[in-house]
């Protein structure tokens, strides 16, 4: 049974920024941590390209809108290759096998009879691609994320029964473990408390979409089309598969990762499409905070965001990927600081642990004969080993809970105490006298294999970091399999040290 982690599917409204590469990278941890663990893993990305607001941009570009998906879907491509992100699937909204998966679920949804004609009226976000509900009573009312004003809609549009599920949806979400953190639950919850109203899902004037299936005129909301992508991101390429072969390919995805803006969809409306459908219910949908800048939500529409490919020439994958997940804690918002980050950097990865496994490769390169040090005193009453048997524990399960900062903590604390314990053992003064030769080959010993164990659980977090760290120590290999691998005492005694390199490069 493999396990299917998906990060949201992107607009492709403008260039990648730092925001949906956050979620990436938080996505990215996870599914690499899974994959260590011995698990098989799906892990999809992709991107939403239907819609008004993709539509409109193409136009104001002079290009059409199928010229222009190609082109920011393929720099969403690069980035995430440039970035090392280890998704299996990347899927197009505008693929045929998308409007195939979409074109059954419809007909799905509708003899189950869940499908109506309406006339719908409202207050419409282009930004959002979304009607807004609690706008006051102002007569131009501005969406509160994108700042932009709202658009009147009144037109006949196909609805989804969604009030039909009012009771499987209470029950859903007052299961703890499917809205996570927590603290979004409540949210959810007041909002499905006022009951919940059929939503639309054609529209009328918009061609830059999916023709609903037997309704001239009206192609699909680009919402009922993105959610279905995590379906036909499953389906591989060129076979003709359908709904019921999902059940093999990966679905129910076991969690959903995205950003809190987009939460409702994936709660409420998602889970009673795929229920209408007969299809089974995510696991677990995860919505994390926003990363501002100057407190504002960091968006494209807004225009205050952070080119992910500069900072990943400026500063490489590590700082920035180190900085995002374990400065800020996932599941609520971040401030990205340039000066933070730089210190956070510095001081955690250069500093904390770079250092300690510099000066200590060092030393047993210089009088263990380049060697990893070898002793026979019997290793009872061993701190460090216990300190560090005691983190991975801790460590496993705060990645089962996508912990990530605790995580980082976690390891930055094993590193913290392996450097007290290098300085109060000071091997470099017992050296000094041939009698302590096994005393020192013991306390060197443990804090290269503490450094080993720290690069392992690193590196769901900062792969490259943990790579290099294993190089240093010629271990490269134990990265594949944990489960043998994070274990006390694989470092092996009187193996060869390899020259240094540095791990990491202090920023400046
Ligand atoms: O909503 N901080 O696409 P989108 C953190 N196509 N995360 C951020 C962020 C920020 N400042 N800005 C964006 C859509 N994100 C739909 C999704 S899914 C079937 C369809 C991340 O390009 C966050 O995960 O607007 C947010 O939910 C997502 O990007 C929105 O991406």
């Amino acid at each position: 049974m493999s396990i299917s982690i998906t990060t949201p599917l992107y607009y492709v409204n403008d260039k990648p920024h730092l925001g949906s590469t956050y979620s990436t990278l938080a996505a990215d941890a996870y599914a690499r941590y899974l994959r260590l663990k011995g698990n098989d893993i799906v892990f999809v990305t992709g991107v939403d390209e239907h819609g008004q607001k993709i539509q409109r941009t193409a136009i104001s570009k002079g290009i059409s809108p199928s010229e222009h998906c190609n082109k920011i879907s393929s720099q969403y491509v690069d980035l995430w290759d440039n970035w090392n992100i280890s998704n299996d699937k990347f899927v197009r909204t505008t693929s045929k096998k998308h409007r195939r998966i979409v074109e059954e679920f419809f007909l799905r949804v509708k003899e189950k009879g869940d499908v109506r004609l309406g006339n719908q009226q409202g207050w419409y976000c282009v930004g959002c691609e979304e009607y807004k509900e609690e706008v006051g009573s102002d007569k131009e009312p501005i969406c509160p994320i994108h700042l932009k004003k709202l658009e009147w809609r009144d037109e006949e549009n196909l609805f989804f029964c969604l009030s039909k599920y009012q009771k499987e949806i209470e029950k859903l979400i007052s299961n703890d473990s499917f809205i996570q953190p927590i603290s979004r639950r409540n949210e959810i919850k007041s909002f499905v408390s006022n009951g919940l109203r059929d939503f639309s899902i054609s529209r009328i004037d918009v061609d830059w979409g999916i023709d609903v299936p037997g309704y001239n005129g009206h192609t699909f909301y680009v919402w009922f089309d993105a959610l279905l992508g995590y379906l036909s991101a499953l389906i591989p390429e060129n076979q003709d598969l359908g709904l019921d072969d999902l059940i093999n390919l990966g679905w129910p995805a076991d969690v959903h990762i995205i950003g809190k803006d987009i939460l409702r969809f994936h709660a409420i409306y998602w889970p009673a499409m795929l229920m209408s459908a007969g299809l089974e219910i995510p696991k677990k949908v995860f919505g994390h905070g926003f990363l501002t800048r100057e407190g504002q939500k960091m968006g494209k529409t807004l225009g205050n965001i952070l080119d992910p490919q500069l900072l990943l020439e400026d500063y490489g994958e590590d700082a920035i990927r180190w900085y995002l997940l374990s400065d800020i804690k996932f599941g609520h918002d971040g401030d990205f600081q340039i000066k933070r980050f730089k210190e956070l950097v510095n001081s955690n990865l250069a500093n904390t642990i770079g250092n300690l496994l510099n000066r200590t490769s060092s030393m047993a390169r210089k009088w263990f004969d380049n060697k990893v040090p070898k002793y026979s005193i019997k290793d009872t009453n061993n701190s460090l080993k216990e300190l560090s048997l005691i983190t991975i524990d801790e460590v496993i399960l705060f990645y089962d809970d996508l912990y990530l900062r605790e995580c980082s903590q976690a390891i930055l604390k094993l590193s913290s105490s392996a450097n007290l314990y290098l300085n109060e053992t000071a091997p470099w003064q017992l050296v000094k006298d041939d009698a302590n030769k096994e005393l020192v080959a013991f306390y060197l010993y443990n804090v290269l294999e503490t450094c080993r164990i720290i690069a392992l659980l690193i590196n769901p977090l900062v792969p490259n970091l943990s790579i290099n760290i294993l190089k240093q120590l010629h271990t490269e290999h134990h990265i594949n399999d944990w489960s043998e691998n994070l274990k006390w005492g694989k470092l092996l005694m009187g193996a060869d040290l390899p020259n240094p390199h540095p791990i990491i490069q202090k920023i400046e």
